[in-house]
């Protein structure tokens, strides 16, 4: 069943409406409900005059960052109608729309607009230029509001690698370094080594290098409703643009899974159970049992043995288990048995379904760990147990 974010926000936010979860639980629902309804921002960094604003216009397919000059953060963002405001280092906003220039002290331009490409991300154009207070505050805000970076440049020197040094790794994780002005670059005859030069930084500190040049890609999309292919292909805008936004579709994915999930633990949505309902049964789906792979389910079952056994050792010491301990046990224990049925044979439907089963089983443990209690702890002891159940069913024919 697939429900479009809108619909999977209003039912979060139904069943945190009814007040009956666990504080963890509802802040992080509150949290679910903020990642489907804002957009994913992509925040575009780096020297001024590298080519931010023209790489922005190029990705939203349409020139829509002001002409507003190097204020220290500049976002565009979706919207019915165009807009523009700015908000000042005194804490006052204004609207922009009739103003010639921006008043000085401006921190932050926000432009609206009404761009398709704009529906599901938004841009934020990060200057830092300006003094080192501000550039570092100025980064700590887009760091914390990041979803993927683009770090624009036609260098990436000791200072920009310095600046960028201070970027979380998970973060960096997201990240593209996009060498600029690819067509100036190219026709010096630097651009190969430029590249080259620049694959190690970039095999540790981004996704990937994108270069390009992007008057020429805007320039490949300025008809509508007509692409100049070999144009587009050939700048680095294809390239750079499918990566941007299947990274956007991810995310995207990523944030329903997670909605998904929680409505499955908390509002029993599919086969799940409600908050402390009883843990539902691991139903093997009886396909080609022929080809049971038994080797991967004694293996499957060993590992549950040791589990349970340093469960148990724990227990004996006569005092009671500790619900956290006994939840981390039981998460390294789903984790490690939908690792093993990872490796299953494809052809193996038995293993297959076994698969699934070990995965949510882990997607459930997660959850389990949310609540930290007792109850929980148990729930999640019963769900490993069933799985050993439906494994040492099959392994026995
Ligand atoms: N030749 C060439 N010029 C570019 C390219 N990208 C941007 N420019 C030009 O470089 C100048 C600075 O670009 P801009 O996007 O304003 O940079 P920003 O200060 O980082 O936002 C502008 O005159 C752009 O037209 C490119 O790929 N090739
Ligand atoms: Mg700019």
């Amino acid at each position: 069943m697939t429900y479009p974010l809108t619909q999977l926000a209003e039912q979060l936010e139904q069943t945190l409406g009814q007040g009956n979860l666990k504080p963890d639980a509802q802040s992080w629902g509150m949290a679910l409900v903020d990642r489907l309804r804002a957009p994913v921002q992509i925040v575009v960094m780096g020297p001024q005059g590298s080519g931010k604003s023209s790489l922005i216009n190029m990705l939203a397919g349409a020139r829509v960052v002001p002409d507003v000059g190097p204020v220290p953060v500049l976002e565009v963002i979706g919207g019915a109608e165009d807009l523009i405001s700015c908000e000042c280092e005194d804490g006052s906003s204004r609207d922009l729309s009739d103003a010639a220039e921006c008043p000085a002290g401006t921190l932050r331009v926000t432009q609206t607009v009404p761009v398709p490409a704009l529906e599901e991300c938004g841009f934020a154009e990060i200057n830092l230029s300006g003094p080192p207070e501000q550039s570092e505050a100025v980064l700590e805000w887009a760091i914390e509001r990041a979803d993927i970076v683009l770090w624009c440049t036609e260098e990436f020197g000791p200072e920009e690698r310095m600046m960028w040094a201070r970027v979380p790794d998970e973060l960096k994780d997201h990240s593209f370094l996009v060498l600029t002005m690819a067509d100036r670059q190219m026709m010096r005859g630097i651009l190969s080594d430029k590249i080259n030069s620049l694959s190690e930084v970039v095999a540790e500190e981004f996704l990937t290098l994108f270069p390009i040049a992007t008057i020429q890609a805007i320039a490949a999309q300025s008809e509508p409703d007509h692409v100049h292919a070999g144009l587009w292909k050939s700048s680095g805008g294809k390239a750079l643009r499918d990566a941007v936004f299947k990274r956007v579709e991810h995310g995207r994915l990523a944030d329903q899974d997670n909605a998904r999930m929680f409505l499955s633990r908390f509002a029993g949505l599919r086969h799940m159970p409600a908050a402390r309902a009883p843990v539902p049964s691991v139903t093997v789906r009886q396909t080609g049992v022929d080809a049971v792979n038994e080797e991967l389910f004694a293996s499957a079952l060993n590992l549950l043995h040791r589990e349970a056994d340093r469960m148990l050792n724990e227990v004996d010491g006569g005092q009671d288990p500790d619900p956290d301990k006994v939840l981390q046990q039981c998460v390294e224990a789903a984790n490690a048995l939908s690792d093993l049925f990872a490796e299953a044979d494809p052809g193996d439907n038995a293993a297959q379904s076994l698969k699934d089963d070990a995965a949510e089983s882990a997607e459930m443990m997660l959850l389990f760990q949310l609540e930290r209690s007792e109850d929980a702890a148990a729930d999640a002891v019963t769900l490993l147990m069933q799985l050993k159940k439906e494994i040492s069913d099959h392994s026995v024919g």
